[in-house]
């Protein structure tokens, strides 16, 4: 694994825990964890349970006791890493979003699609798939439960930036992060509105917008904010990314999608919100409440139809029946398990694992849209068919 901080951390937690709750055809070995700072890597690596250490990525991958490399790093050297490893014959999980441009991605996803004929497995990391209620909700989808889809509206809502002395980390520098709030949390709705409509989207017209312009820098030598001194001002740096987005899509059948996504929504903590109409019925959900899916049939009398929850802790629920009886809920990490669950059985079957680099892709061509709308007033930008067709 490459990396160690907020999803370093997760994707150790999936892998730790992965092997003992599911039976795999295969199982993983926590082999090395890499970060540039020597020191930091090795604590990393014993308070989260990685073998060795490494302070070079090439290292890493030139180590013949590692068979998959996990990248959990800013998005700026996502293509580097994987298309090394790729091409090194390891399997590869790559963190969200893909990549921060769209030549990045296009580039690794050929790299996958090279590694894929030597029966290397290249995912990426969108863990919100395996929420199983969202899970479910694909398959309620895929089987017409919902009839014809009219609408899919999402918004992912967070508010660790509304203090405006909230430093200028890497999540805000688009040569670090390549963007703000769009790729961060407009990736996950992106990916999840195609992932659960089973289509792509056509086009979007959108606005962002930087509310909080510059922020106090991390000081580097002092390893924490730069001193004001008396009355010397903090030194502060630009944020070169939107701090939201909100855009309008229609999707490849017609269907229409609204999408939200901002760090500025005060009291939203990690609300990822959705809801799709259909001819037939409504599906609706709640990170904040990740353990429940609402559900309208449509198709139902009047007189007693309406939104009911389903309590997604039932053995037949995806991913449940590794896990505790029903009603005893999951939680945010545990998506990091089913993760892993499921790059392990792409490796030991040779299925295409999901999502793949293509849909990453995919991805990033409608985060390229968004940001070429957004500087044209929210004119309608199409966004060109990818290879990917989006399994169900
Ligand atoms: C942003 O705060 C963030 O950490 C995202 O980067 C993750 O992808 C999301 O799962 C949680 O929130």
């Amino acid at each position: 694994m490459v990396g160690y901080a907020f999803m370093g951390a997760a994707h150790s937690q999936g892998w730790r825990t992965v092997g003992r709750v599911f039976d795999l055809p295969v199982q993983p070995v926590l082999a090395a964890v890499c970060g540039r700072d020597g020191a930091a890597v090795r604590a990393a690596a014993d308070r989260l349970g990685w073998a060795a250490a490494e302070t070079d990525w090439r290292a890493l991958i030139a180590r013949d006791d590692v068979h998959v490399v996990d990248i959990c790093t800013p998005g700026d050297s996502h293509a580097d890493i994987a298309i090394a490893a790729l091409d090194a014959g390891k399997h590869v999980l790559c963190e969200k979003p893909l990549a921060n441009t769209v030549e990045e991605a296009e580039a690794m996803a050929e790299a996958a699609e090279r590694a894929r004929a030597r029966g290397r497995i290249a995912m990426v990391g969108f863990n919100y798939r395996r929420v199983p209620a969202l899970a479910l909700a694909r398959r309620m989808v895929g089987e017409g439960r919902l009839g014809t889809l009219r609408h899919i509206r999402l918004a992912y809502l967070q508010d660790w930036l509304v203090d405006p002395a909230f430093p200028l980390t890497w999540r805000l520098r688009k040569d670090r992060a390549g963007s703000g709030a769009l790729g961060d949390l407009g990736a996950h709705i992106v990916d999840l509105a195609q992932y659960l409509a089973g289509e792509p989207l056509a086009g979007v017209s959108a606005l962002t917008e930087t509310f909080v312009r510059e922020r106090p820098l991390l000081d580097g030598a002092s390893s924490g904010l730069a001193a004001t001194g008396a009355g010397r001002p903090a030194d502060v740096g630009p944020v070169t990314v939107d701090d939201a987005a909100v855009f309008t899509g229609r999707l490849a059948s017609g269907a229409l999608a609204t999408f939200e996504a901002t760090r500025f929504a005060a009291g939203r903590k990690n609300a990822l919100r959705l809801e799709l109409n259909g001819s037939d019925g409504s599906l609706a959900f709640d990170l904040e409440r990740l353990n429940e899916l609402s559900y309208h049939d449509h198709t139902e009398p009047a007189l007693s139809s309406g939104f009911r929850r389903i309590l997604v802790t039932e053995p037949d629920h995806p991913y449940l029946d590794a896990w505790w009886p029903p009603g005893h809920g999951l939680g945010y990490e545990h998506t990091f398990v089913h993760q892993a669950r499921d790059l392990l059985h792409a490796i030991a079957t040779g299925e295409h694992p999901a999502p793949s680099f293509a849909d990453g892709l995919s991805v990033q061509r409608v985060l390229a849209a968004v940001e070429e709308s957004a500087t044209k007033n929210s004119v309608y930008t199409t966004i060109p068919a990818g290879p990917a067709k989006i399994p169900a």
